[in-house]
């Protein structure tokens, strides 16, 4: 049952610090969204959209973005980051994923936080700054907005540029949430920009975007967010959670190829990038499940003889070698709830849907 949170470890008395006076510090930073300005002319104009604002914080130098991808494809077991998947087309590949019958994630957390929401709101507090960490379309983040009433909404992305469209839209939909677009590297550190208001903070990581990272380096994200958490702030994560084989396999190795055409776009990306000369038609998708590591892998392995050059260097790939682009972890409930608490987190409850196949985990800093 979606509604009731699922204990994870001895219940604690539960007289949480945050009340209605946390939820009202928002309002004492007046934000810069007017219903009523004066233009030039001396008349008032009513209903000028709010714009959000857009701070780049981060950037990372192409020189070193190529040395990045070439150090992958140097290495003896070559690997390409997941990160490099989503360019323009990259991304439209993996809303197109989203759409599949096969790949249940993001439809069942939607079902979860649909149901979920009033629950959620109650446990994590309305009235609090959302910040958005893997934003992408912000969709998720937008549906929870009736529910959590947020007093500021921060969307992360690697790109601020990406952010633009959508949170501009938004925030016509929205207009009495003031919106900050942030430009920043989840793996840099979280010093959030003053324009980021000091009230309760909810950190928002939906889609099991951390189940890219192996669950060490989750650990250590967490670790990093809960230093940045103060007393009173919370996590509210997506977790895909283990299940039987098949259904994983099926959910990355579609029928209709939608995702053999996501993984096989990184070589274009980085074709793009370092100025390879990758033939996307030598690669095939492979996805597979490691029961021990419980992951899905997904690599692409050379269908012939492959050799990929670029200014300086090469690669020889023989018949059947692999590139590794890809890890989605796959938890128990009870272990991602440990890896909550290792990383300095308490009380940690999670919604689920009928078939506890995905997770929505709350924990409090
Ligand atoms: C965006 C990382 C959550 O691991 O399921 C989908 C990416 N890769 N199909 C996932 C993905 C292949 C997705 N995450």
């Amino acid at each position: 049952m979606p509604a009731v949170p699922t204990p994870l470890n001895r219940s604690r008395s539960n007289n949480s610090h945050h009340n209605a006076n946390d939820a009202n510090d928002a309002h004492a930073d007046a934000g810069g969204h007017p219903s009523l300005v004066t233009v030039s002319n001396g008349h008032a104009a009513r209903d000028v959209p709010p714009q959000p604002e857009f701070i780049q914080q981060y950037h990372e130098d192409s020189s070193a973005l190529r040395e990045q991808v070439l150090a992958g494809l140097r290495q003896s077991e070559a690997s390409i980051s997941p990160k490099f998947f989503y360019d323009v087309l990259g991304s439209r590949l993996f809303e197109a994923i989203t759409d599949l019958a096969e790949y249940y994630p993001t439809r069942t957390e939607a079902s979860i936080f649909a149901s979920a929401a009033p629950a959620i709101a109650a446990r994590a507090g309305s009235g609090c700054v959302l910040i958005d960490l893997g934003a992408g379309n912000c969709e998720k983040a937008a549906r929870l907005f009736d529910s959590l009433r947020p007093a500021q909404y921060v969307a992360l992305d690697i790109s601020v540029e990406f952010l633009r469209g959508t949170l501009s839209c938004l925030q016509q939909q929205n207009p009495d949430i003031p919106m900050l677009g942030l430009g920043a590297d989840l793996c840099g550190s979280f010093d959030l920009p003053r324009s980021v208001r000091r009230s309760r903070r909810l950190f928002f990581y939906p889609g099991s975007s951390i189940g890219n990272f192996s669950p060490m380096d989750a650990l250590a994200l967490l670790q990093r967010l809960r230093g940045a958490a103060g007393r009173g702030d919370g996590v509210l994560i997506g977790v895909d959670l283990l299940k039987d084989e098949a259904t994983l396999v099926a959910a990355y190795d579609d029928p209709l190829g939608v995702t053999a055409a996501f993984n096989r776009n990184v070589l274009r990306n980085v074709n793009r990038i370092v100025a390879t000369d990758f033939d996307v038609d030598d690669w095939r998708h492979v996805a597979s499940f490691d029961r021990q590591a419980s992951r899905i892998q997904m690599h692409l392995q050379a269908r012939r003889m492959v050799r990929v050059r670029w200014d300086g260097g090469e690669r020889r790939f023989g018949e059947g070698e692999r590139i590794h682009t890809e890890d989605s972890y796959k938890y128990r409930p009870g272990d991602f709830a440990m890896l909550l608490e290792a990383a300095g987190f308490d009380d940690p409850v999670y919604w689920t849907d009928p078939l506890g196949w995905f997770a929505v985990f709350h924990a409090r800093a």
